[in-house]
């Protein structure tokens, strides 16, 4: 009988052995790495189980972007606030599903770390069984003590500390960075762990996917019309065509463009030029995970991590992705504007 291999580095085993490497390192980020990753394993058990005990459908309740909730986003927002709130390592917490800050009760100690997150990503996706995703972006706090303020979650993408995110898909992923590279972990659903499957991510110079939304091309300035002309192969002395590829749900479409080279595109439009995603939740850290593995994320012209927030609800254009085909769409850009 085959038995499985006992010597799989978990999570808790690898995060241990990155924070040797800094000395002056007390543990507290390891375990708010954790938590995280408990609160990703309560939630990839909801996701599993959701066609099943029929929690499907709507919550009848309206979010602050204006979308219609799903039951399964408040449960998995839940979720991530109850595995962080008591545990004296957040001084305060910022979701893409509630319009305020979420502050720390207080009877509990208030920690050092301020976290945003997107509980749960590509939600209308839910019901079709296709793959959903949660985002997160932990910064250190700029404010002295007591509760966390806005400007602790309003800082500019390059000050985070760490940032990853979880893909519930056929398997369950979880992907992160602390500045030390990217490095992804599979659950085992027989243990209970996530292990790790993909040390080091290092994402290709240039993809051989493009994904962004087609349906809205007519709705774009003359350059991103352009750029994306180009992916179809329009302009074959600049950049070699490319396949499309698009979920609908931005972990599932980033992940795959990380791992197997390729460019997501969620661009603004000529009457809407702030397009849909969210700075905070999603653009900074994935932004910090592309250029971590080698790739950048701009909003078509400027760095992401370079923008500093105003508003917690924040939108962006996002062009994110291989270093060479992000740089593609900001000469297309240039030229279009010069
Ligand atoms: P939902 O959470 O409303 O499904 O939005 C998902 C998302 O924020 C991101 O995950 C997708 O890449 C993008 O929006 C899809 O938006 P379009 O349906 O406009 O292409």
């Amino acid at each position: 009988m085959a038995f499985p291999n006992t010597s799989v580095i978990t999570i808790e085993r690898f995060i241990i052995e990155q924070e040797r490497s800094y000395p002056e390192a007390t543990g507290e980020l390891s375990n708010l790495l954790y938590d995280i990753a408990l609160g990703a394993k309560i939630i990839a058990s909801a996701v599993r189980r959701a066609g099943l005990i029929n929690i499907l459908g709507s919550a009848g309740v309206v979010n602050v972007q204006g979308e219609e909730q799903q039951q399964l986003d408040v449960f998995a927002n839940d979720a991530l606030k109850n595995s962080m709130s008591h545990t004296g390592r957040v001084c305060v917490m910022a979701s893409e599903e509630d319009e305020e800050l979420i502050p720390i009760e207080e009877e509990v100690p208030h920690g050092k770390y301020a976290v945003l997150f997107d509980p749960l990503d590509g939600s209308s996706n839910i019901d079709n069984n296709n793959p959903v995703g949660t985002i997160f972006s932990i910064y250190r706090r700029q404010s002295m003590e007591g509760h966390g303020t806005l400007n602790d979650v309003l800082q500019p993408g390059r000050h985070q500390v760490a940032a990853g995110y979880v893909m519930y898909g056929s398997s369950v992923m979880l992907v992160y960075t602390t500045g030390q590279g990217v490095h992804g972990f599979t659950l085992d659903p027989t243990i209970g762990e996530f292990v790790l499957s993909h040390r080091d991510i290092r994402t290709p110079e240039t993809g051989k996917y493009y994904s962004v939304n087609e349906s809205y091309f007519g709705r774009w300035s003359r350059g991103m019309q352009r750029a994306v002309r180009g992916f179809h192969g329009d302009f074959p002395d600049r950049i070699t065509g490319k396949n499309s590829r698009y979920i609908g749900a931005l972990v599932a479409d980033f992940h795959r463009n990380l791992v197997a080279g390729g460019i997501y595109l969620y661009p603004g439009e000529v009457s809407k030029p702030e397009g849909k995603l969210r700075l905070c939740y999603e653009a900074s850290p994935l932004a910090f995970i592309a250029e971590q593995a080698g790739g950048a994320a701009t909003n078509g012209l400027t760095r992401i991590l370079d923008i500093t927030p105003e508003r917690l609800h924040q939108r962006t254009p996002l062009v994110i992705g291989c270093k060479a085909d992000v740089a593609f769409v900001t000469a297309m850009l240039n030229e279009a504007t010069a």
